[in-house]
């Protein structure tokens, strides 16, 4: 490792020189700086950061992160930081410093725009997700790339703990902003068809293994600039149901809308729109590349030319694609919910709210949040188009 970082930043040990700059919950980063350069270094230790050594948590996160990014980068290069070594023995991956982009979050909690972030997103997405499912391997194949994945065990059990199971139960690391939300709290902890829909969802999570999914993809998950887009830190990537990452990624955006009217130093409704154009847009984009990647790249088993041909199996391939979207998008749309409601209510919170100093204003955005996760986990079914979605925020966004 040490002959691969002289070649990186030049000179040697002596002349190097080292800062912890992460502020993650799970591992710790360093930037290394030498003569000619920097490179990051994502150190995994044996517990979770945000919680400490009561929180024991495998070293083969790591690992698992390498691997999803090998295989997304081979996908979708343009979206991805370039790894340069992954050391097994010491839990440590050298990548790319990416020192002239923004974490999105970050961007957008300051009312930045990014004008290619949508139709980079989409791509992402429609590439990573279409190519490492049943649509485009074989059975054997996918079956072989999912053993890698089925062990990462304890990344997906913090899944399926925090935001599936512990916001809808009396758990000890649960918070929220009280005493403004504890009646919310109540009514949403005692609401038994949402706890129904949670519960539905979490089977989904654990039983659908349709694709290699990123498995945490929110906006502290994204790298931007006015260029370029770059999906970082993988480290939950496991096969798993593809609305899981279209929900995240949705979840947070309608998280930073609700937000926005709080930065009360400059007038955000022009970025609000730019906000919810967003959501249909990497809807829209995702669902028309996916439509031409069904049309021009369907190879797996999942529709084998057995069953029928000419114009029947034409017909029969059209419309599977049309209910696949359509499974899909509910799936989206019901872990949008599930995503906003545990960032609220369980462990792990936002900045974008979090960033809120009075209580009652911020509890006013998380009400709105938690409004609109409720309806639309509950009566997904109603909502059948992106625009019933972002229509339905807004008109959140105007109630107390
Ligand atoms: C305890 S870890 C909390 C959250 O941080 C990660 O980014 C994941 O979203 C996880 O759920
Ligand atoms: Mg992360």
């Amino acid at each position: 490792m040490v002959s691969q970082l002289r070649q990186k930043i030049g000179g040697g040990p002596q002349d190097w020189s080292v800062s912890e700059i992460g502020d993650g919950n799970v591992n710790f980063i360093f930037r290394l700086q030498g003569p000619k350069g920097q490179v990051l270094m994502k150190q995994a230790v044996p517990y979770l950061r945000i919680v400490g050594e009561s929180w024991p948590l495998s070293l083969k996160r790591n690992f698992f992160e390498f691997r999803a990014l090998q295989t997304h980068s081979k996908l979708a290069p343009a979206y991805m930081p370039e790894v340069f070594s992954y050391n097994e023995s010491t839990s440590s991956m050298i990548m790319e410093f990416l020192d002239d982009h923004l974490i999105l979050r970050k961007g957008m909690m300051a009312g930045t725009e990014y004008p290619n972030f949508s139709e980079h997103i989409s791509d992402y997405m429609a590439q990573t997700l279409f190519f490492t499912s049943d649509l485009a391997l074989n059975a054997g194949e996918k079956k072989e790339l999912m053993q890698l994945f089925c062990e990462n065990i304890d990344l997906c059990k913090i899944t399926e703990d925090l935001i599936f199971t512990d916001p809808y139960r009396k758990a000890p690391q649960n918070h929220w902003t009280t005493p403004e939300l504890d009646s919310d709290v109540l009514s949403l902890q005692t609401d038994v068809p949402l706890k129904i829909a949670a519960t539905e969802m979490k089977a989904k999570f654990l039983t659908h293994a349709q694709a290699l999914i990123h498995g945490d993809l929110h906006s502290g998950s994204i790298m931007v600039n006015a260029e370029e887009t770059k999906v970082i830190d993988p480290e939950f990537a496991f096969f798993g149901p593809m609305g899981f990452d279209m929900g995240l990624l949705f979840a947070n955006f309608f998280m930073s809308y609700f937000s926005q009217f709080s930065h009360e130093e400059k007038e955000r409704n022009q970025y609000e729109n730019w906000i919810l154009r967003q959501i249909e847009e990497v809807w829209k984009g995702f669902a028309a590349k996916f439509s031409k990647l069904w049309d021009s790249d369907l190879k797996g088993d999942y529709l084998a030319p057995q069953f029928s041909e000419g114009e029947q199996r034409k017909q029969i391939i059209q419309t599977m694609r049309k209910k696949y979207l359509q499974e899909l998008f509910a799936d989206s749309i019901r872990f949008t919910g599930c995503e906003m409601i545990r960032r609220i209510v369980g462990l792990a919170h936002v900045a974008d709210l979090e960033q809120i100093k009075d209580p009652k204003t911020r509890a006013m955005a998380e009400r709105r949040c938690l409004r609109m996760a409720r309806e639309i986990m509950v009566n997904h079914s109603k909502y059948t188009e992106i625009e019933h979605l972002t229509q339905l925020a807004k008109s959140m966004r105007i109630q107390t």
